[in-house]
């Protein structure tokens, strides 16, 4: 097997070489020096040939956009932590990533670009959404764990998306690890690697050891070549939404990530209907900077409004340009969130009203998409008020008349905000990690829910004679023939087959005394309260009630 595979490498090798020389021939003999050569090889003949025609003089390649998918706890941040030499993956709140993050790397003097996405089930639209920004996956597999659901998952993203991807098999130090295991669960998902006889590189890794790593990001660098990925620095930015949240310091801040193009401060941006006058630029280590080029992710401040996620980006000239194109791009709007509230409609249901407040507008959308997969005939929730940014006394207010709560994800309470929720005794919660909060809301549901009532039997008694009858209550004599009786316990009449009532035991006595309970074989007398029918003959069936409480 290496020596197949060293065979396959030199193949490719010699392949690059001698497209890099004709690419070299070319140019020189149509005198069109394009690209500076090259920080990223060769490009493909025939398609770079064809291309020649419409685009700019100045395109350079550019560096590769690459989206790391996964499930959760597979070991995306932690490939990330290796190749940066830092340990994000250590600090993050519950151990998971709940956002997406834009680095930048340098490999053999290359850069690449990484989009960190979250592997926990609630962000599968930050993962749908990194797919399609991006030009290649790196597709991270526990090999200890396997293919899990967001594995599944991120292949589904990774086919519609139709970017080309390498599958890398993570932590393979671990005893535990079951590489060949992992590569035949893959098969059956449709992802036949190259040494299976397929078109998918796989690389096996270990995050923590750094074996394999640099294989992997050759590999990288590698597909990133075949893409032929270029752009224009002179160029207008272009690119798509990744982000946004509002700062307390900043106001609005938008995280774009610029496919092409540079972006530079004072550029008008229009996305969707939002505009922003780029009063900042911060690159991904938050650091001041004039002008963000192709493929990097830029932070902005300046927006009228919070752009739509996921939404293209472009540079206009004027004002008024600007405002032309977000009015026609009314339609593109970001969606409205929380609208669907389970069974508001229904006035059967028991409603809780609630506010929610994140830190950016990307977890409020995955709150919103767990909210929504909350399904019960009997209880549903309201959202009174939701949003970015701390939780302030305007939230309290919403929520205050019907006793509501208010759940807040990675955002701070104002001091206002919590003296009045105090007064008004509405409660405030809030989470660093996002399942915690889900499954709070979910309780809180759950307590609306009427609890199940359980039925447990104690014994079976058979009535000897009827003592007396009044208006309100029997008192009879009886047999204990299976289990016990209690006082305080339930009895359901049996005659023949059929059921006559249920009543419950106020006064149970033994030889004449009160006693709290009779066992088998023994003779006892019992005053119920419950319709006045028992005739002697009848079965009395002893049980006690038991509530319990159900979750949704
Ligand atoms: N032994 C071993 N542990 C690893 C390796 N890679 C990651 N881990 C550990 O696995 C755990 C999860 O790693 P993360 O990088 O946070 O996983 P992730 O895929 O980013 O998780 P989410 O972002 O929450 O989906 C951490 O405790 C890591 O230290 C590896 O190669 N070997
Ligand atoms: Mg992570």
């Amino acid at each position: 097997m290496p020596g197949l595979f060293l065979y396959k490498k030199l193949v490719k090798c010699y392949f690059l070489y001698t497209l890099v020389l004709l690419e070299m021939c070319r140019s020189g003999l149509t005198g069109r020096f394009r690209k500076p050569l090259y920080p990223y090889g060769y490009r493909r003949f025939e398609s770079s040939h064809l291309r020649m025609t419409n685009k700019s003089e100045n395109q350079i390649v550019r560096p590769p956009i690459v989206v790391i998918l996964g499930h959760v706890d597979h070991g995306k941040t932690k490939i990330l932590d290796y190749i940066r030499k830092t340990k994000v993956a250590e600090g993050e709140s519950g151990g998971i990533t709940q956002h997406i993050g834009a680095y930048q790397v340098e490999q053999n003097e290359k850069k690449i670009t990484f989009l960190d996405t979250p592997g926990h089930e609630a962000f599968s639209a930050l993962r749908s959404r990194g797919a399609k920004v991006a030009d290649i996956a790196i597709l991270v597999v526990a090999a200890d764990e396997g293919i899990k659901p967001q594995t599944k998952e991120a292949i589904g993203i990774l086919k519609e998306a139709e970017i080309p991807y390498v599958v890398a098999i993570n932590k393979i130090d671990k005893d535990t690890a079951e590489s060949q295991k992992v590569k035949a669960e893959l098969a059956e998902e449709e992802v036949l690697i190259e040494e299976w006889g397929g078109k998918v590189p796989a690389v096996e890794v270990s995050a923590k050891s750094g074996q394999g790593m640099d294989e992997l990001l050759d590999m990288i660098l590698l597909l990133a070549e075949l893409e032929e990925l270029e752009a224009d620095p002179d160029a207008d930015a272009q690119g798509v939404i990744i982000e946004s949240k509002l700062d307390n310091k900043k106001g609005l801040t938008a995280t774009l990530l610029i496919k092409d193009g540079t972006l530079r401060k004072g550029n008008i941006v229009v996305s969707g209907s939002s505009i922003c006058k780029v009063k900042s630029l911060e690159d991904f280590t938050f650091k001041q900077i004039d002008g963000a080029g192709p493929a990097s992710a830029a932070i902005t401040t300046g927006w009228n409004s919070a752009p739509h996620l996921g939404g293209k980006f472009v540079v206009v000239e004027t004002p008024a340009e600007a405002k032309k194109l977000a009015k026609e791009n009314t339609e593109l709007a970001p969606p409205l969130l929380f609208v669907n509230e389970s069974g508001a409609q229904n006035g059967e249901k028991k409603i809780l009203k609630i506010a929610i407040k994140a830190d950016v507008f990307s977890s409020l959308e995955a709150i919103d998409q767990v909210l929504k997969t909350i399904h019960s005939d009997e209880v549903g929730y309201v959202v009174l008020a939701s949003g970015i940014g701390n939780i302030s006394e305007g939230d309290v207010v919403s929520v205050a008349k019907d006793q509501g709560k208010i759940y807040g994800f990675r955002v701070g309470v104002e001091n206002s905000a919590k003296g009045l929720a105090q007064r008004e005794g509405v409660d405030i919660r809030t989470y660093e990690v996002i399942y915690e909060m889900i499954e709070d809301i979910k309780k809180d549901l759950s307590v609306l829910l009427d609890p199940e009532v359980k039925r447990i039997p104690l014994g079976k008694a058979k009535v000897l004679a009827v003592f007396k009858t009044t208006d309100r209550f029997q008192i009879v004599g009886g047999k204990i023939m299976s289990g016990k009786i209690i006082r305080g316990a339930m009895l359901e009449v049996i005659r023949g087959s059929n059921s006559v009532f249920q009543g419950k035991i106020t006064q149970l006595q033994h030889n004449k005394a009160d006693v709290e309970e009779v066992t088998e074989g023994l003779e006892f007398g019992i005053k119920f309260e419950g319709p006045q029918e028992v005739q002697e003959g009848d079965i009395l069936e002893i049980y006690q009630e038991e509530k319990v409480t159900r979750s949704l």
